[in-house]
C-alpha cells in the first residue's frame, strides 16, 4: 500500500507576513496593495482567516475588498520573501519524505511508503511534520493523508485550516461522492461548468456515469475523469523540481572562427534543449552561452528575456545575438555551449487535462 501526504500551507502569503509583522495576527489582513492610492486596481492574492470571515477571498478585486471591510490591513506582495520562506518549508517537508514533489510555492507531496507501514504511522508522521512546521518556522499548514495523490490533495482541502485528515483507501469513493465536480482535483472552473452542463453535479454523479459515454464526450480525459471520480490515481510522486538549468555543449572537430558554423551548431543544440524542456514541461527565461577559445579562455554571457518561453528558435536566436555581441572576432573557438535557466513548470496536471479536454 502506498502512503502519501499532501502538505499545503494555510493562507500562505499572509502567514509569511505575520512572521515579520506579529502585530497583524488575528486581525483581518490581505496581501495585495492598498487600494486607496492606486484607485483600487489589482486583486487580493490571499486573505487570512479573520479576513475570510468577512468574505474576503483570493482573486477578489481589491476595490471590492475595501468596500466590504475598510479597516483590513493591506500589504503589497513580496514574492522574493515568500520564495525564501517557501524554500525553508520545502526543506522541512523533504526530511519527512521518501519521495518528494513540490507542486507550487506552498504545497508538496511526500510519499512516505518506506518509512510508514500503516495509516497510524502515516498519521503520526504527519503530526510530527505539522508540529515541527509550527515550532521551527512558525507557520500553520494542513495535511491530507491517503493512498494516492488525488485523494491526499482532496483530503488536505477538508483538513483546512490547520488540520490533518486521513482518508483510507476503502473510504475514498464515499469521501469524494458528495463534493461538487468543480472541486475534483484536475478539474478547473471552466471544465466544472461544462461537466455540470452535462448533468454531472457531484463527483458521485461522475463516478456512476458510464465510462464509455465519458470517453465519447471527453476523449482520454473522460477515462481519467472516471478514475478520479472513483478515487483512483496511479500517478507517482515525482522528484521533478531539482532541474535548475538545461544545456548542451559541443567541441568542434577543428577549431573555428566561422560564424555560419557556430550559428548552425547553436541551432542544433537549441533544438535539443527545446525538446528537453518540452519533455519536462518547463519554460525558461534566461539564455546563457559559453565560448571556449583555442587558448582555453572561457566566457559566459547571458541574457534574460522579458517573458518565459518554450521556443527553441528563441534560444537559438538569443544565443547567436550573444555570440555576435561578445565573441572575439577572428579568434578560433574550440567549444561552444548554450544553456537555459530560471525554469518554471508551465504544464501542471490541471492544464494538461484541460488541454486534453479541448478546454
Ligand atoms: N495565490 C495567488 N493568487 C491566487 C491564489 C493563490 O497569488 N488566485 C497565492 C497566494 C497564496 C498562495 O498562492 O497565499 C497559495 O495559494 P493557496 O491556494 O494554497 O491559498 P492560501 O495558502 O492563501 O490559502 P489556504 O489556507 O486556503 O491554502
Ligand atoms: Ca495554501
Ligand atoms: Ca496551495
Amino acid at each position: 500500500m502506498r502512503l502519501i501526504l499532501l502538505v499545503d500551507m494555510d493562507y500562505f502569503f499572509v502567514a509569511c507576513e505575520e512572521l515579520r509583522r506579529p502585530d497583524i495576527k488575528g486581525k483581518p489582513a490581505v496581501v495585495g496593495s492598498d487600494p486607496r492610492p492606486t484607485g483600487g486596481r489589482g486583486v487580493v492574492m490571499t486573505a487570512n482567516y479573520p479576513a475570510r470571515k468577512f468574505g474576503l477571498r483570493s482573486g477578489m478585486p481589491l476595490s471590492l475588498a475595501y468596500r466590504i471591510k475598510k479597516d483590513t490591513i493591506y500589504m503589497p506582495e513580496d514574492f522574493e520573501y515568500y520564495e525564501q520562506v517557501s524554500r525553508k518549508v520545502m526543506d522541512l517537508i523533504k526530511k519527512y519524505a521518501d519521495r518528494f514533489e513540490q507542486v507550487s510555492i506552498d504545497e508538496a507531496f511526500a510519499d512516505v511508503s518506506v518509512r510508514a507501514k500503516s495509516y497510524e504511522d502515516a498519521l503520526a508522521l504527519a503530526a510530527r511534520l505539522k508540529k515541527e512546521m509550527k515550532e521551527e518556522l512558525g507557520l500553520p499548514c494542513s495535511i491530507g493523508v491517503s493512498t494516492n495523490k488525488l485523494v491526499a490533495k482532496m483530503a488536505s482541502e477538508d483538513a483546512k485550516p490547520n488540520g490533518i485528515k486521513l482518508v483510507k483507501e476503502a473510504d475514498a469513493k464515499e469521501f469524494l461522492s458528495g463534493k461538487r465536480v468543480g472541486d475534483l482535483y484536475g478539474v478547473g472552473k471552466k471544465m466544472g461548468k461544462v461537466l455540470e452542463g452535462f448533468g454531472y453535479k457531484t463527483i458521485g454523479d461522475l463516478a456512476k456515469a458510464n465510462p464509455v459515454v465519458l470517453v465519447e464526450r471527453f476523449k482520454s480525459y473522460g477515462a481519467e475523469l472516471h478514475n478520479s471520480a472513483n478515487g483512483i490515481d496511479e500517478s507517482e510522486v515525482q522528484e521533478n523540481w531539482e532541474v535548475k538549468s538545461i544545456g548542451r555543449e559541443r567541441t568542434f572537430a577543428r577549431d573555428t572562427s566561422d560564424r555560419e558554423e557556430v550559428a548552425r551548431l547553436f541551432g542544433g543544440m537549441s533544438k535539443e534543449v527545446g525538446e528537453e524542456l518540452g519533455k519536462q514541461g518547463l519554460a525558461f527565461k534566461v539564455v546563457t552561452i559559453k565560448l571556449r577559445y583555442a587558448d582555453f579562455e572561457e566566457v559566459l554571457k547571458s541574457r534574460s528575456l522579458t517573458h518565459r518561453s518554450v521556443d527553441p528558435e528563441e534560444i537559438s536566436r538569443v544565443a547567436i545575438q550573444l555570440f555576435d555581441r561578445y565573441a572575439e572576432r577572428g579568434e578560433e573557438l574550440r567549444k561552444i555551449g548554450v544553456r537555459v535557466s530560471n525554469l518554471v513548470k508551465y504544464r501542471g496536471q490541471k492544464s494538461m487535462k484541460e488541454y486534453a479536454a479541448g478546454g
